[in-house]
């Protein structure tokens, strides 16, 4: 019934103003009126005031945007390389601000300038050199400049060599819509797996009969990292792909079906260290205001409160892989060293999860086998696909 009334109330607007500008034409019999579809001089000077008009929108929108905006960027970034990545971002926004603010005035200047007007005539020429030669080469050697740093700091931040270099080797599992982590144990080296060998507490894949698998630990829900050491991330995807993103850390990479990938990077700061940067207590008042005051209006509606906002590190998914991927995201936790050796120490093994769930498992002998063959074509058909 609503639809209809819109229906009959659009129409009734859309009669009224072709009404309008019925009246408004006969308004006009008797002045002189251009109809000769011609842009004419006075046409050329409304045309390149409004072009002005835009540029001051342009840069007032920017200003405000910088102001009622900028705080929503990411702040202290809580790893090594992130200094280098957003010093590089840095330099980059502040170049496009400057060409962008220049170049735009020039633009609506020039427009302006040479606005259509009977008495002036358009100079021609076929071509200029210099003039070729001063907006080739300025861009050029900018975009050199910016491109051989950003190489320098990938090949930095990207390269590591794993027999030299001390790293804690962590697997990140992504699945839809859920983390896990494996951290490769005493030896530091991951066991194999594959995604047949997914059953019960293994929801890994993890291969037990490997050697290096013996000491694996893993975890869901929250992972800790210790701060001032290398972590190197070996990511894995069991369906489809997904994206391993740390935004506090800046560092971001695709999880891909079917290949391992890997990003390492070093916490500066452990959690309890932002929760008491400065820009980030801000950033946490600002959000439990805002809960303040839906909580009034959840109790008010006799729901219950929600609770404070307490900062924590994410891993967040940032590829759109599904209907649940908003809520793709585990914890992360930068311990001291001492708390995150404590931490590991009290994890237990995946062998050890094993061997608990066997006996509960193991009861229906004959049928455990079959499961394991069914599970596997299960996990394995979105891969194939
Ligand atoms: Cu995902």
């Amino acid at each position: 019934m609503t639809a209809f009334f819109i229906i009959i109330i659009l129409a009734l607007l859309s009669i009224a103003i072709w009404q309008l500008t019925k009246i408004f034409t006969l308004s006009q019999l008797g002045r002189t009126v251009d109809n000769s579809q011609v842009a004419n001089d006075s046409d050329n000077q409304t045309q390149g005031y409004i072009m002005f008009a835009f540029l001051a929108f342009i840069y007032i929108f920017t200003i405000y945007g910088l102001f009622a905006w900028g705080h929503l960027v990411l702040g202290t970034p809580a790893s090594e390389h992130g200094v280098e990545v957003d010093r590089l971002m840095n330099i980059s926004w502040i170049l496009i601000f400057i060409v962008q603010a220049i170049t735009q005035a020039l633009l609506y200047y020039f427009s302006f300038k040479y606005r259509g007007n009977k008495d002036q005539k358009a100079l021609y020429f076929s071509d200029s050199n210099k003039l070729e030669t001063i907006w080739s080469i300025i861009p050029a050697v900018t975009l050199a400049v910016l491109i051989l740093f950003g190489l320098y700091a990938w090949s930095n931040i990207m390269f590591v060599d794993e027999k030299t270099e001390e790293v804690i080797v962590v697997e990140l599992y992504a699945k839809q819509f859920a983390w896990e982590a494996r951290y490769a144990g005493k030896d530091n080296v991951l066991g194999k797996a594959n995604v047949r060998y997914i059953e019960g507490v293994n929801t890994l894949g993890v291969d037990m009969s490997d050697a290096y698998a013996q000491d694996d630990i893993n975890v869901t829900g929250e992972f800790h990292i210790p701060k001032g050491k290398k972590v190197l991330f070996k990511i894995r995807s069991q369906d489809v792909l997904h994206s391993a993103y740390f935004p506090h850390f800046r560092a971001q990479m695709n999880a891909v079906p079917g290949m391992v990938t890997q990003f390492a990077f070093t916490p500066t700061m452990t959690t309890e260290e932002m929760r008491q940067d400065p820009a980030m207590v801000q950033k946490v008042s600002n959000i439990n205001e805002l809960r303040a005051k839906k909580s009034q209006e959840l109790l008010a509606a006799g729901k219950s409160a929600l609770d404070p906002y307490t900062f924590d590190y994410l891993l967040l998914c940032n590829k759109i892989c599904g209907a649940s991927h908003y809520n793709m995201q585990m914890k992360v936790v930068v311990d001291t060293p001492e708390d995150y050796k404590k931490w590991l120490d009290e994890q237990k093994s995946l062998a050890e999860k094993i061997k608990e769930a066997a006996p509960a498992e193991a009861t229906p002998a004959e049928t455990s086998t079959n499961t394991v063959v069914k599970d596997s074509t299960k996990v394995e058909a979105p891969e194939t696909k």
